[in-house]
């Protein structure tokens, strides 16, 4: 995937503070006093000793009423109780459940995906990144768990395959044309496990093409497989001006797309120096994001040339965008960039030449030298759409 991966949020990643942590992890105690059975009841009522006894003397009266050797027993329970505090740190279902435990900074918070039920579900990872250093959790909303085979147990979970996220994709929407993305979450013990699942603005899904925006897309569309050329698109031919030689600054193209399809790919009059390395072809949105991206391997030999590009099939210098499976509209404004390695000895000069031409003669578009645009200038290339 040549598309630059950027790890955008479409879930909250990350930190949230540790005042906002503590207080669904009394939340999940009091929970556990209800659901959990003898260990979490140990582990919760200690600290409702404390906070709740209120609660405990007016229940008490009708201990008192029935005999006070209620009253002598409660103390005994209480002596008792600190016995299990001890213990408490011994037992580590107890120390991750229970609340003692209170970070005093930062917790990551992960998103992770496991399946519950039938269904691609987010549970959270936490780990205490703060000195406290508290036992790390897995949490099902509000509610957590020492493992992820507690939480599976709870809520029907497999805790065999716990995906996280690996990387995020940009794409333009098939169905939207405009930027959206998505998050691969890969699993982090691969056997049995599906390859990846998606989070996608319409949930998480195990086939991306089942999502509209894709399904123009890659391995969704048979006109983005390997070897497929369209047809041609948007171009200027001419190339009277001669070389516009790129050295520091990468040298651009704007264009726009006439027909809907997928962009397959993008042909230039690129000659190199001496220089043999391979060049490179970006398509930019009219926002400056990276969709496409290309390399060729061997540029067609040469210094300088006035020479037009001939209007038919693709050329030497033919960049093969097609595996992008850029879904392109009639309208969309897009920039293609060059990048190729510069010299500065002879025979060329300083460095490759892409071939353009004067006097504006393509209007929709222009050349680019970095990010500056040169109105009257627009490099000779041809947009093949299929
Ligand atoms: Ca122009």
């Amino acid at each position: 995937m040549c598309i630059a991966p950027r790890l955008h949020l479409i879930l909250t990643l990350g930190i949230i503070a540790c005042g906002d942590d503590s207080q669904p992890r009394t939340d999940a105690a009091d929970t556990a006093d209800t659901t959990d059975t003898t260990e979490p009841d140990v582990d919760t009522t200690e600290p409702d000793v404390d906070t709740t006894e209120p609660d405990a003397d007016t229940t008490e009266p009708d201990a008192d009423t029935t005999g006070p050797d209620a009253d002598t027993t409660g103390p005994d329970a209480d002596t008792t109780e600190p016995d299990a505090d001890t213990t408490e740190p011994d037992t580590t279902a107890d120390v991750e459940v229970s609340p003692p435990c209170v970070p005093d900074g930062e917790v990551f918070d992960d998103p992770r995906v496991v399946v519950c039920g039938s269904t691609l579900t987010f549970v959270f990872y936490g780990e205490d990144l703060s000195p406290s250093a508290c036992p790390p959790y897995y949490r099902f909303n509000d509610t957590k768990y020492p493992s992820l085979e507690a939480l599976a147990a709870a809520h029907g979970c497999d805790a065999s395959c716990e995906y996280r996220a690996t990387m995020g994709v940009d794409i333009i929407g098939c169905e939207s044309g405009f930027r959206t993305g998505y998050e691969v979450y890969e699993p982090l013990v691969a056997d049995e496990c599906l390859d990846a699942v998606y989070a996608t603005p319409i949930g998480l899904l195990s086939d991306l093409c089942l999502w509209p925006e894709k399904t123009c897309r890659a391995d969704c569309n048979p006109a983005c497989a390997e070897g497929t050329v369209g047809d041609l698109d948007a171009r200027q031919l001419s190339g009277a001006a001669g070389t516009k030689r790129i050295t520091s600054d990468n040298i651009g193209q704007s264009f726009r797309a006439e027909t809907e399809g997928i962009l397959t790919g993008v042909e230039l009059r690129l000659n190199r120096c001496e220089v043999s390395t391979p060049a490179s072809l970006t398509i930019l949105d009219g926002d400056g994001a990276e969709l496409a991206w290309a390399e060729l391997a061997v540029v067609p030999e040469g210094c300088e040339s006035t020479a037009d590009l001939a209007g038919g099939a693709p050329g030497a210098a033919y960049f093969a965008l097609e595996g992008q499976c850029l879904a392109v509209a009639i309208g969309d404004t897009l920039r293609l960039v060059v990048n190729a390695p510069f010299c500065e000895t002879p025979p060329c000069g300083e460095g490759p030449g892409l071939g353009y031409a004067t006097d504006d003669p393509y209007p929709l578009g222009s050349l680019f030298v970095g990010d500056t645009a040169v109105p009257t200038e627009d490099l000779s290339f041809k947009v093949f759409v299929e």
